[in-house]
């Protein structure tokens, strides 16, 4: 079976989403997300123009065979952009493989090793009591991890706050938002908010934070330090991801567990990381880093070490992203948590997703190949709305990561 078309579609149905569509001769259709926050339109023109010229003809079961020749067959190889795109051939030959066989793709790659996916949720707010509120209600939910996130006070935002009812969107404006980060006033806050959450809510669910690449290798070990006595699950991104030495430092200086990678987009990364057993959870996605096929290949290498999966899963990935990452942490044998903040209205126009979140776990669907399907018609009704990130600066002015 052949490859016979080949087409992106933009979409922006409440953010934007960009969605490989590929179709072979015998009318079998795969969907694959090819979502870069705030660079949609790079992914989009590297698959129109350098990408979909290459697929017509070529025979739709040969995964691996097409993911080698658009990954080992560019000169220019990896990066965010080329392994976005990459991701998204590879997730809809997947879907194709499994609408094919009809069997959810998960069987095919070997088969569910549990049920569903534990999932955590985000809790946010403007100050404590806000925060606080917002755990209770994630707790209610049946949620048992839960993400923990709080304006700092003294600064005017915080990245990881929801930005209307239990929406988190860090993407706005035709400009990037300016924000200003204090780290003394971050270190200082953060050990005093977990306790609260401790104190109120006990120990008995998994409490997670994220602190989005903002400190030094030492700040970093300092604050994994002072949070011991809180358990976390985890502690995200404590320092920025390229500098995969800077957790050789913290790692000597704390045991709270250490999880980095929303940001990777190859095995190349994270080998030091994992290999060297630098962090404990791996946080690459399927939509990021060159599909089920290679994210598989981190979470294999992974294993070897005790190091388990925790994959990126925000509102900026798309319905089908997710999914294809919903059937890669259901086979694999070193699953740890998955993250999950749903996508909510008017995205249910355009997606039509069969899992669903129950009991703190999402649960799939047994619809053949990713179970996603898409609606063109409506899609066209959400034109593509530019957005940047934000960034950050320090009070005197300088960058910082954000
Ligand atoms: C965040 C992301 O989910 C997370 O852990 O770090 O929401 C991140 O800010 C966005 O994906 C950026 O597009
Ligand atoms: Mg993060």
């Amino acid at each position: 079976m052949k490859i016979s078309a080949a087409e992106v579609i933009v979409t922006a149905p409440g953010r934007n989403y960009v969605t490989l569509k590929l179709t072979t001769d015998e009318g079998v259709v795969g969907y694959g997300d090819a979502t870069l926050n705030g660079r949609e339109l790079a992914v989009e023109a590297y698959l129109r123009e350098h990408v979909l010229p290459l697929l017509a003809g070529r025979d739709a079961a040969r995964i691996g065979d097409t993911w080698q020749y658009l990954y080992r067959g560019a000169y220019w190889r990896r990066g965010p952009v080329t392994m976005t795109a990459i991701s998204a051939v590879d997730q809809a030959l997947w879907d194709i493989k499994g609408k094919v066989a009809g069997l959810p793709v998960y069987e095919l790659l070997g088969g569910r090793a549990r049920e569903a996916v534990t999932v955590y949720g985000h809790a946010s707010g403007a100050d404590v009591d806000d925060l606080l509120a917002d755990v209770a209600r994630h707790l209610e939910l049946g949620y048992t991890a839960v993400r923990v996130q709080a304006k700092i006070p003294g600064m005017d935002s915080t990245y990881g706050l929801h930005t209307g009812p239990n929406i988190y969107e860090p993407a706005s404006g035709a400009l990037p938002k300016e924000e200003v980060w204090n780290t003394a006033a971050y270190l200082d806050f953060i050990p005093t908010l977990m306790g609260r959450v401790r104190e109120e809510f006990g120990y008995g669910f998994h409490l997670l934070h994220d602190v989005h690449h903002r400190l030094t290798p030492i700040e970093a070990a300092r604050l994994g330090a002072a949070l011991e006595p809180y358990r976390m699950f985890w502690i995200e991104d404590a320092t920025p991801a390229e500098d995969q030495s800077a957790f050789r430092l913290i790692r000597s200086h704390t045991v709270t567990p250490l999880a980095v990678g929303e940001v990777f987009n190859s095995i190349w990364d994270c080998r030091e990381l994992i290999t060297e057993r630098l962090i404990d959870y791996v946080r690459t996605s399927v939509t990021h880093a060159g599909g089920i096929s290679h994210v598989r290949r981190i979470m294999d290498l992974a294993d070897l070490y005790g190091v388990r999966s925790g994959s990126h899963g925000p509102g900026d990935i798309s319905p089908v992203g997710l999914a294809a990452n919903l059937h890669l942490d259901l086979a694999i044998p070193n699953f740890g948590i998955q993250e999950y903040m749903g996508h909510r209205d008017p995205a249910a126009e355009v997606f039509d997703w069969g899992y669903r979140y129950e009991n703190g776990m999402l649960w799939p669907s047994d619809r053949p190949g990713l179970g996603v399907e898409f609606d063109e018609e409506a899609a066209r009704r959400f034109p593509y709305d530019p957005k940047y990130l934000p960034v950050a600066r320090l009070a005197d002015g300088a960058m910082h990561d954000w």
